[in-house]
This record gives structure tokens, C-alpha cells and sequence, in this order.
């Protein structure tokens, strides 16, 4: 039996040195899970609410004092004794009542949720992953998520560098997931000679990424990309390939429905952006395109989509921003074709279950699930990889350094130790 006797949380800090929630469930039984939320930098509008105090004399206004008041008031009476991971969501969900949690705050829910999964996971002597598969009815998995590696970041995630948001390496072929990791981090390595080379600043962004300013295109650093894999010994296309996340609802400019590539001083329409982004399809070996349109230009992605694939783009188009891991968005996404995978993150659904569900919705209809770590408030808990493991996801997304970052890598090793 895995009732909750108590719930008790607290601000810890998340990788952007403001607060985020740790949440500690305690079952009947004495054991104890413990979990924390991220939340991201260049969040979609879509996304599970984020619930900050806007006191500004604490932390600049992102303390987390109300969602935690939120947990202790009045999730935790109503949760006393209660069990199973479907009932505890529901019941929060039931409990706040809106469509984007904004009365308790995803990030009070979400904390909540994922700590319950941990203590009964524990309580039943399973890993997390074997406890989510096993209560969401998952089929089996027989690969591990591969690698989709930020190399390079600009965007929001950095100051005065690219308009697009990441440059990725993702992993192709069948190594092993820590063969994967080494094979990735040889290219970080080949990377920073390079950048170094041509005079740029090898510090790093949000999620531990190269930054550096003064690139003078968004294409150069796919050119910087194939050199990298070239150099550390690999060939692009087979031992991985290249991935992008434009994170394009920040340069889209919804009142003149236009995307503003600030470092190309170029102020596209859909149309001519989708143009630029086809010129590159021959050039590099793609693996997936994330978020090359805006949220706000949904009309624009089937359009994106199906040229993609009469270009002979064989990879995919994957929807952030658009979906915010909400099913009833990633229906639209599949009845209008606008994309062929989803990214996942944890706190834009705001519950475990939801989660999870819209990966078996993903899965259902041969959409890719890529597993995403955050960009300003990553914490440093790893539910993420045990989620992209259970659902036999194709990729974890997440940045190559950073104590946040690595943690998501180590335990993905510790998992395919676990599997021998
Ligand atoms: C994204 C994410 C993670 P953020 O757009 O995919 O890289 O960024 O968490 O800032 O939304
Ligand atoms: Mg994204």
C-alpha cells in the first residue's frame, strides 16, 4: 500500500540561481520519495502555469512561496491517505480546477506528482522506470533513448549570438547508451578547438552549450557542427547527425506576422523563412528541426511539414512550443499533419500522468516522443531520463555540461548498468 502520510516542500535553487520546488512525499509505510521541478527559459504560452510570488523583494519576484503554500494548505490535506499514481494526479487536477493549473500552480502539482511516483516506486522495489511502465501499462522497451546534444545555444539561452536557440548533435546507430555519451562528448571537445580557432568565446549558455557572440550567421554554426563530428573521428549522417531547435515564437513578431533574424538583419514572412530553412536541407545531415515556426503561426506548419518531405528531408519536425506536452494540442498537431514528433517536458504537462499520456498518444500515432530538460530553471533531479526510458522515447534532449545537464547523462548510464 503506498498512502500518503505526508507531504512537506521547500524552495531549493535551479540552475538559473532562482528558486524552484522540492517536494517530499512520505508514505504510510515510512519510505520517502523526493523530487523538483525545471521550468524553462523561452517557455511556450501553452505550458502548465508556472505560479511565481511577483514579490519583488525576493528573488526579483520568482520566489515560490505561494505554489509551496498551495502544496502544504491545501494539496497535502486532501492527498492524506490517499494512493496510486492516476488517483493522485486526478485528484490535484480535480483540485485546482483550471486548464493550465493556474490556481495551485503546476509547479506545486507537478512536484507533488512526480515525488508520490518516486516514494511508490521505491516502496515497490522497482527503479522509477520499471514503476512507470508498469502502472501506465507501457509496452517494454528494448532501446535507450539516444543523445540529442545542445552544442551550441544563442537565442534566449544566451546574450547576442544566434536567432535560432540550439544547435544539436543526435546520436544515430546502434551503440550503446554510453558509448553515445562518449561518442558526444569527444565532439563537445572537437567543438571547442574549432570555436577557439576561429576567435570565438568558448563559454557556455544556459544549458551548458557554447555561447559565443559575434557569429555573423544562423548557419554557420551547423558548418562549425560537421566540422566538429569530421574532426573528433565520426561521420556525419551515420554516426550522428545534426538537430535544430529554432525556438522561433521569440523572434516572431505576431503583429506583423513576421520572424526578425536580428544577426542577418532579414525580416522574413513565413513563406521566405521556411524557404531560408529548405536551403539548408541538402547541406547537413538533419535528424530533426524543433520549433522552426512560431506557436502563433500554427497555420504555417503543415506547410513546413510537407515540404520537408517533398524536399526529401527524411527526419523530422518537431513540435515544442506548439504542444506543450498537452494531448489535446498534439491531436491538432496530427490531424492537421503540422508536425511528426513532440518534444516532452515534464512541467508543460504539470503531471506525471499527463505525461505520460500524451506519450502513449505520441506513440499511438508514430509521432517521435523527445524527452527535454529546460533551459533557465533546470534542477538537478533526473525524472526526466526514467520517463524517456519507460516510454521508450527516441531521444533525451539535454545540454552537454553543467551539473544539471550531466546528472540526466549519469543516469542514463546507471539505467543501461541496471538493464545488463
Ligand atoms: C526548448 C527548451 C529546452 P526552454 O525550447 O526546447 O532546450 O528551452 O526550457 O528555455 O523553453
Ligand atoms: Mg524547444
Amino acid at each position: 500500500m503506498a498512502k500518503i502520510k505526508k507531504i512537506e516542500a521547500r524552495e531549493i535553487l535551479a540552475s538559473g540561481g532562482a528558486p524552484t520546488i522540492e517536494a517530499t512525499v512520505t508514505l504510510e509505510t515510512g519510505i520517502v520519495g523526493e523530487a523538483s521541478v525545471s521550468y524553462g527559459a523561452s517557455a511556450g504560452s501553452k505550458e502548465a502555469f508556472l505560479m511565481l510570488d511577483g514579490d519583488k523583494a525576493r528573488y526579483n519576484g520568482k520566489g515560490m512561496l505561494n505554489a509551496i503554500e498551495n502544496i502544504k494548505d491545501v494539496i497535502a490535506p486532501v492527498l492524506m491517505g490517499q494512493e496510486g499514481q492516476q488517483n493522485i494526479d486526478k485528484l490535484m487536477i480535480e483540485l485546482d480546477g483550471t486548464e493550465n493549473k493556474s490556481k495551485l500552480g503546476g509547479n506545486a502539482i507537478l512536484a507533488v506528482s512526480m515525488a508520490y511516483a518516486r516514494a511508490a516506486a521505491s516502496d515497490a522495489g522497482k527503479q522509477l522506470y520499471e514503476y512507470l511502465g508498469e502502472i501506465y501499462s507501457l509496452d517494454k522497451f528494448n532501446k535507450l533513448p539516444k543523445p540529442m546534444v545542445v552544442m551550441i545555444e544563442g537565442g534566449k539561452h544566451a546574450d547576442q549570438t544566434t536567432d535560432l536557440q540550439e544547435y544539436l548533435i543526435s546520436s544515430l546507430g546502434n551503440r550503446s547508451a554510453s558509448e553515445n555519451v562518449r561518442v558526444q562528448m569527444e565532439i563537445y571537445e572537437a567543438l571547442k578547438k574549432i570555436l577557439k580557432r576561429e576567435g570565438l568565446s568558448i563559454n557556455v549558455g544556459n544549458e551548458g552549450a557554447f555561447a559565443p557572440n559575434g557569429i555573423t550567421s544562423n548557419e554557420k554554426p551547423m558548418e562549425y557542427l560537421v566540422e566538429a563530428i569530421k574532426n573528433a573521428g565520426y561521420i556525419p549522417g551515420v554516426d550522428v547527425g545534426i538537430s535544430i531547435d529554432a525556438a522561433a515564437s521569440e523572434f516572431y513578431d505576431l503583429r506583423n506576422k513576421i520572424y526578425d533574424l536580428r544577426i542577418e538583419q532579414r525580416k522574413l514572412n513565413s513563406e521566405e523563412l521556411i524557404n531560408y530553412y529548405l536551403s539548408w536541407i541538402d547541406k547537413y545531415p538533419f535528424v530533426s528541426w524543433e520549433d522552426m515556426l512560431s506557436e502563433f503561426d500554427w497555420e504555417s506548419w503543415p506547410t513546413l511539414s510537407n515540404r520537408v518531405k517533398i524536399s526529401g528531408g527524411n527526419f523530422k519536425v518537431i513540435a515544442d512550443d506548439l504542444t506543450a506536452t498537452n494531448t489535446k494540442l498534439l491531436q491538432r498537431a496530427i490531424d492537421e499533419k503540422a508536425a511528426t514528433a513532440i518534444l516532452i517536458k515534464l512541467n508543460q504537462a504539470g503531471t506525471v500522468t499527463e505525461t505520460i499520456e500524451c506519450c502513449k498518444k505520441a506513440r499511438a500515432n508514430n509521432f517521435w516522443t523527445v524527452v527535454s530538460h529546460r533551459g533557465g530553471g533546470e534542477s538537478n533531479d533526473t525524472f526526466m531520463v526514467d520517463v524517456a526510458v519507460a516510454v521508450g522515447s527516441e531521444y533525451i534532449k539535454c545540454g552537454p555540461t553543467r551539473g544539471e545537464r550531466v546528472a540526466k547523462y549519469n543516469r542514463l548510464m546507471r539505467i543501461e548498468e541496471n538493464l545488463k
